[in-house]
């Protein structure tokens, strides 16, 4: 009489995010009906193709601790349909592309690989299982990070190298910290640190601080004319500050248990509008506005134009996204 494809959900033990529903249809394999399909994947050590689609004979997945195969597993298909979920409700946007149709997200991939990637030409993102002190990079921050590089090849599409590869860079960094703030998760609550649970220098630190970027001993805290020479995952840090600043002002501030201390370029006093206008900002410019060749100067220019569309030229969102971009010395 009808088709209709059965939304089923089970039980995720995760590494970092504690017990959560997954989508598990149809029974049991790691499928989210309700976000497009996204299927999780084992690359069991493997480095190109698919690996093996997750299958289960209950709907009770990983326990917590890396040694389960199924934990990176749970996190990696919990992060993917947060993400999901922040860009349809948050974002209005349906997925990546906007058309309904999923990525997938890969486990277990190589040996003792610390890192995770969005890949374009699979449609898919990819988590290495770290090593040493560098636990598995399938936290929430580095799912939002990575599925939204897929976000910005399929809009603005920013190129990967000098400022706009910064502002690519810096993208992935504010949605992915929006995306662990929109989760509400009590064991991997928001902040505006990048990486926090992955432990990914040894030494307890995250890997990266949009409060005051230079935190991290590499990143730049403001524009200048060189910073076009830096890596893209530091030329990143004053568009990850203008969004601190544009979320939740200059100066001190204590959030979930987190301290921070943004400064400004000038000295000037930045008030914050809060993160859902910051990244609704963010996103109206980054599809709207931004194109792949995108600089800093540019970006300000964008985000000017999509918060004067969404809040009116002149409002206290504009005013804001003017002052914060001039607090990191870009005018
Ligand atoms: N984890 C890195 C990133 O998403 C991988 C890379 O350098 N492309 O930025
Ligand atoms: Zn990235
Ligand atoms: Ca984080």
């Amino acid at each position: 009489l009808y088709a209709y494809e059965a939304i089923e959900t089970g039980t995720g033990h995760t590494q970092y995010a504690g017990t959560v529903t997954l989508g598990t249809a149809p029974s049991y394999t790691l499928t989210d009906t309700a976000r497009g399909g996204h299927k999780t994947y084992d690359l069991n050590g493997g480095t190109s193709g698919t690996g093996t689609l997750f299958t289960n004979s209950t709907d009770t997945w990983g326990n917590g601790l890396a040694t389960n195969r199924e934990t990176a597993a749970a996190d990696a298909h919990y992060g993917a349909a947060l993400t999901w979920d922040f860009y349809k409700n948050e974002l209005g946007r349906n997925g990546i592309r906007g058309d309904g149709v999923a990525a997938y997200s890969r486990v277990h991939y190589g040996n003792a690989y610390v890192n995770a990637f969005w890949s374009d030409s699979c449609f898919c993102m990819t988590y290495g299982d770290g090593a040493g002190n560098a636990k598995p990079l399938t936290s929430i921050d580095v799912a939002g990070h990575e599925m939204t590089h897929g976000l910005t090849a399929a809009t603005a599409n920013l190129r990967y190298s000098k400022e706009s590869g910064g502002l690519n860079e810096a993208t992935s960094d504010i949605l992915g910290a929006s995306v662990e703030f929109y989760a509400g998760n009590a064991s991997d609550v928001g902040d505006y640190l990048i990486g926090e649970k992955i432990d990914i220098r040894g030494n307890g630190t995250p890997l990266r601080y949009m409060d005051k970027p230079s935190r991290d001993g590499n990143s730049a805290d403001y524009w200048s004319s060189s910073l076009g020479r830096l890596d893209v995952h530091y030329s990143s840090g004053p568009a990850n500050h203008f969004f601190y600043l544009l979320s939740e002002g200059s100066g001190a501030k204590t959030l979930n248990g987190v301290s921070y201390n943004s400064p400004t370029f000038d000295g000037s006093t930045v008030t914050g509008i809060g993160r859902a206008a910051a990244y609704k900002i963010w996103f109206k410019a980054l599809s709207t506005y931004m194109t792949s060749s995108t600089n800093y100067a540019g970006a300000r220019v964008a985000t000017l134009s999509a918060a004067a569309d969404l809040y009116g030229a002149g409002s206290p969102e504009h005013t804001a996204v003017a002052a914060a971009w001039t607090a990191i010395n870009v005018k």
